[in-house]
């Protein structure tokens, strides 16, 4: 019996790395399909470069999204994340919103990285959102992956040193060139391991990780792009408390309960309207708070 990390899943299908730095296709018993990257296993070797997995630990954290019917792991076990944004194409405020609210559900540090800094005009325009997310406390470090990668390196490395750091983000704002530039044979690794959990060639329909070069305690796991992120899972209580401008007016509203939608005397409502709270952010959260009561008057048993 052996420790390892899951690096690489794909269905009930797992790529693996011994702790003494073997990789190896590992199949779960019985088609489980709920392991995912991040993931301490033990294995049984069933022939020289294949596995079962016997068991998968206890787990610190997991990063979730779900659609009304399940939830999906994107990966497990991580230091921190981070979203990986850029001004063309446009990101999406509300998939940023959501994801950051699934890392304060964790507790999960989260960063945004904000890329194609070279797109110097488009850059300017979305400074005055990022600055929002820089006044709320979350980190952001620009760089332009593509044409200076020198230079993300730099301006990454320090934050990643000693880590696992799952990237996130829509497709199209250069995560699979951010994770080549910090792991210069990430592509052909991916390739290898596509063919391994026949996935197919050159796709990037599910999470791997790697670690950077010379340095096996460093993680950085890239996940595919997506176009929505559900946040089914989350409770409403939890959202409130994930948005975290709206603590320090915590209970001034006049009901307890308040969800800060439509009731009268919202705190949190009258805060949005004078821009003490953002406003866009508020709607943001207004659309989530919508979402999940018409899932509770669709699907009562799940609320
Ligand atoms: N201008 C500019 N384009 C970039 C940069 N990084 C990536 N891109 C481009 O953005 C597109 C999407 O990149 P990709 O890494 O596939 O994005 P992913 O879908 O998030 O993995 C590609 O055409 C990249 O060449 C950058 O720093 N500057
Ligand atoms: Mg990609
Ligand atoms: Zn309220």
């Amino acid at each position: 019996m052996t420790l390892a990390l899951v690096v690489g899943a794909f269905r009930a299908r797992c790529i693996v790395r011994t702790d003494e730095g073997e990789v190896l296709e590992a199949v779960t018993r019985s088609r489980r399909s709920d392991i995912a990257v991040g993931d301490r296993v033990r294995i049984a070797l069933t022939s020289p470069a294949q596995a079962v997995i016997e068991s998968v630990q206890a787990r610190s954290n997991v990063f979730r999204r779900s659609d009304a019917s399940r939830a999906k792991l994107l990966a497990v076990n991580l230091s921190q994340a981070a979203i990986v944004l850029a001004a063309r194409p446009a990101f999406s405020e509300d998939v940023l919103v959501r994801v950051l609210i699934e890392a304060e559900v964790e507790s999960i540090p989260i960063a945004l990285i904000v890329n194609k800094h070279d797109l110097r005009d488009e850059r300017a325009r979305i400074e005055a959102r990022i600055a929002v997310y820089r006044a709320l406390g979350y980190p952001v470090f620009d760089c332009a992956a593509r044409f200076d990668c020198e230079r993300a390196r730099e301006t990454l490395l320090p934050w990643l040193a000693g880590r696992t750091t799952l990237l996130l983000g829509e497709s199209g704002m250069g995560k699979s060139t951010l994770v080549n530039c910090l792991v210069p044979d990430a592509g052909l690794r991916t390739n290898e391991i596509s063919e391994a959990l026949g996935a197919g060639r050159h796709t990037t329909t599910f999470t791997r990780c790697f670690a950077l070069p010379h340095d096996a305690a460093t993680l950085v796991i890239d996940s595919p792009g997506f176009q929505n992120f559900g946040l089914f899972h989350v409770s409403q209580s939890q959202r409130v408390h994930a948005m975290r401008e709206f603590a320090p007016l915590n209970g001034t509203c006049r009901f307890n309960n308040c969800t800060h939608r439509n009731e009268p005397a919202c705190a949190i409502r009258e805060a949005a309207e004078t821009g003490r709270i953002d406003p866009i952010r508020y709607r943001l959260y207004t659309r989530l708070v919508d979402e999940a009561q018409a899932l509770a008057r669709a699907r009562p048993d799940r609320v």
